[in-house]
């Protein structure tokens, strides 16, 4: 378990700037970072909380190209928006960085070059494919190519998006440079390895023996990887963006990105420290500091065993005491997907809901996936700000300063004896701070969030069981009692609230004319003093309208509908031209299927046996999710019977079936009509 800590560095993932933030980002990642940020220093901690933009791999060189930019155009035009949108979000980082700035080059530099003077990496020269039209080594996303198991010839070096194999390059069939579209060649070329295989006696020890109390979602994660045995990984690429491998041999060479990004986590701090005075070194190196990473379950492998390994063979940094990733947030049951614009954008959820930030750090702290992946849906989010934000949070504070300007002008009334009522909803109150507490130490938000819902739940019962309105015409001490008990708990309430709606903390806070206060003392409860004058109630929550709602359920299933065009229209590009010649070298004729089974271990793949006239042969197909067995036998097909022989899952293939794919990606075979003999030739 963790000794005592003098400090608390806490990381949040650092996103890829070549999009916006949408909700998934927040539920997953920077809410509960937040409120852990928020808790920790209302409580009188120090902490540091760190952010920033993650600009370097593939992904934003590809999305550059698509734009006709640079990969820094790309990272300065989403830097600037994702900062932007945390702020509006009120999320409190101390410091919102990026990873292209020179202070990161710097320090990250200079830990590959500590872990290469400690001779850490093992190096190893292998063939890669390189583009010499574009004089460059290609990673796996820009190589294309025919998957060898369904044949799709728009396969990516490292995955068949068509029948979703994994893929390495080198099992690519016909590949070309999606640089150049030239055929690529294979180039040695030397790369770096962090050798995980040699620290996994020391990860053992960290985390499967030191960590169990690591969310089960993470432990489990980190325990297959170590069981399934380490290997060594590459942490340099041959492209062009990213900090330059800083040492002889590196020529042309970047740090791999999962390298250098969290070690952006330190750049930043050093930029942080920096600023305020302080000495950043305070926060990474010393035993009494405990270090935090807020991820998505994607980054867990990275911050679990990667990073740490990285910290623990340079040798003077301490390694995470925590990592507390959430699962993923779904929207109206389907995956959110920046490609498809199947999100829920920050910047546009504040055009659509204005001032409604804390609303939405509710629902998604309510519905986080903390330990699966959850679903976010309007429906859910017009019911929880209706039926508890509204109902039960704001109309307690509502009824509690209503009733003490009609009866005391706004001033908190002394309170006389306290009877048993009182006490007892004393007793029920104050024991739920602790319990708050018992959750966020846990990282558990969502219990957190609900112990907070309870106490407002436990004044509105008050109120009810009292009812100091009926009361009011006969026990007039009674009553100021009543009401006091009750302006206490609302206090403390705006106290208890701040980590997670500081929005509305603050609105309640200026309401009573108080300082949001401190954590301890808001347990006793007495945090305002007699005849303080409080201001006139705002509202602090407001209904959602069905229509508001309606229209945003709309605009998603818009998007739906027009991903699904597109999808439809998309015909794919003319290949590159071919002459007569080339044409005749294919000898395609018109055969009959005669049989057709599944491929074993294969959800894709049907083997059949096809009379083509001149003889009947076995071909492979990966069409078996578009067509069964049976609708095969007995089909006229068109056989391109002069490809050469290739053996897939074991199977020898001879030749390929003709198909036509749709736009949504439906198969249809491209068929003679029956008249055809087997064998006719086709041209
Ligand atoms: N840029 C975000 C992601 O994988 C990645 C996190 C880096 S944290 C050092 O979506
Ligand atoms: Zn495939």
């Amino acid at each position: 378990m963790s000794q005592i800590h003098k400090r608390t560095t806490i990381t949040a993932a650092l996103p890829y700037a070549n999009g916006p933030v949408h909700i998934g980002h927040l539920a997953g990642v920077y809410v509960p970072s937040d409120i852990y940020a928020r808790y920790l220093r209302i409580k009188g901690e120090d902490v540091a909380f760190i952010c920033g933009s993650d600009e370097h791999g593939v992904a934003i060189t590809l999305r550059a190209r698509k734009e006709g930019k640079t990969p820094q155009q790309i990272v300065d035009q989403y830097h600037e928006q994702i900062k932007k949108s945390f702020e509006d979000f009120g999320i409190t980082f101390d410091i919102y960085h990026r990873t292209s700035a020179k202070i990161h080059h710097e320090t990250a530099s200079e830990i590959f070059k500590t872990l290469h003077e400690k001779r850490e990496f093992v190096e190893k020269t292998s063939k890669q494919y390189f583009d010499e039209k574009e004089r460059q080594f290609l990673a796996d996303r820009y190589i294309m190519g025919t998957c060898p198991n369904c044949s799709f010839d728009e396969a990516y070096g490292d995955q068949c998006e068509r029948c979703g194999s994994t893929l390495s390059p080198s099992e690519l069939k016909n590949p070309k440079s999606m640089l150049s579209g030239e055929p690529p060649i294979l180039k040695e070329t030397t790369h770096w390895y962090l050798p995980l295989d040699k620290y996994e006696p020391w990860l053992k020890q960290y985390i499967l023996e030191d960590h169990q109390e690591w969310k089960p979602n993470v432990y489990g994660q980190c325990k297959s990887w170590i069981d399934n045995g380490l290997q060594p990984r590459p942490i340099t690429r041959d492209l062009d963006w990213g900090i330059p491998v800083p040492v002889e041999g590196g020529e042309g060479k970047v740090l791999y990105v999962w390298f250098d990004a969290p070690i952006g986590y330190i750049s930043a701090t050093k930029e942080w420290a920096r600023k305020e005075g302080k000495n950043w070194e305070d926060y990474w190196k010393k035993d009494d500091t405990r270090l935090l990473h807020f991820v998505g379950k994607d980054n867990i492998v990275f911050h679990c065993i990667i990073f740490p390994s990285i910290l623990h063979a340079e040798g003077s940094y301490i390694v995470p005491e925590n990592v507390p990733a959430n699962e993923f947030l779904n929207l109206e049951n389907d995956k959110i997907s920046t490609s498809r614009n199947w999100a829920v954008w920050l910047h546009e959820y504040l055009e659509e809901f204005p001032e409604k930030q804390d609303v939405l750090r509710y629902v998604l702290t309510a519905n986080a996936p903390e330990t699966k992946d959850n679903d976010f849906t309007w429906k859910d989010f017009q019911t929880r700000n209706n039926s508890e934000l509204v109902a039960i949070f704001g109309n307690f504070v509502n009824r509690a300063v209503v009733l003490t300007h009609k009866y005391y002008d706004g001033k908190v009334p002394e309170s006389g004896l306290l009877n048993a009522i009182d006490e007892k909803v004393l007793v029920e109150a104050k024991a739920i701070p602790n319990k708050i507490e018992a959750a966020l130490d846990k990282f558990k938000f969502r219990e957190a969030l609900s112990q907070l819902l309870e106490l407002a739940r436990i004044g509105n019962k008050y109120l009810a069981e009292t009812e100091p309105w009926k009361l009011i015409k006969t026990d007039e001490d009674r009553v100021k009692t009543i009401m006091n008990v009750s302006l206490q708990i609302v206090a403390s309430l705006g106290v208890f609230a701040s980590p997670f709606l500081p929005n509305t903390t603050k609105k309640l806070t200026e309401m009573l004319g108080m300082e949001v206060g401190d954590w301890e003392e808001a347990k006793q409860f007495d945090l305002l003093t007699d005849n303080q004058q409080i201001e006139k109630t705002s509202l602090l929550f407001e209904k959602i309208e069905d229509e508001q709602i309606q229209k945003q359920v709309q605009k998603l299933m818009d998007t739906k509908e027009s991903n699904q065009v597109e999808e439809e229209s998309q015909i794919a590009a003319i290949k590159d031209e071919i002459n007569y010649d080339d044409f005749m070298k294919m000898d395609m004729r018109v055969g009959e299927v005669k049989s057709a089974v599944h491929v074993e271990k294969s959800n894709k793949l049907l083997k059949m046996t096809v009379d083509i006239g001149v003889d009947t042969r076995t071909i492979l197909s990966g069409i078996a999710k578009h067509f069964t067995a049976e609708e095969m036998v007995g089909k006229k097909v068109v056989v391109l019977a002069n490809l050469a022989p290739r053996k897939i899952m074991g199977v020898e293939s001879q030749g390929m079936l003709l198909f036509a794919e749709n736009a949504d990606g439906k198969l249809i075979s491209v068929s003679p009509d029956t008249s055809g003999e087997n064998g006719s030739g086709v041209s």
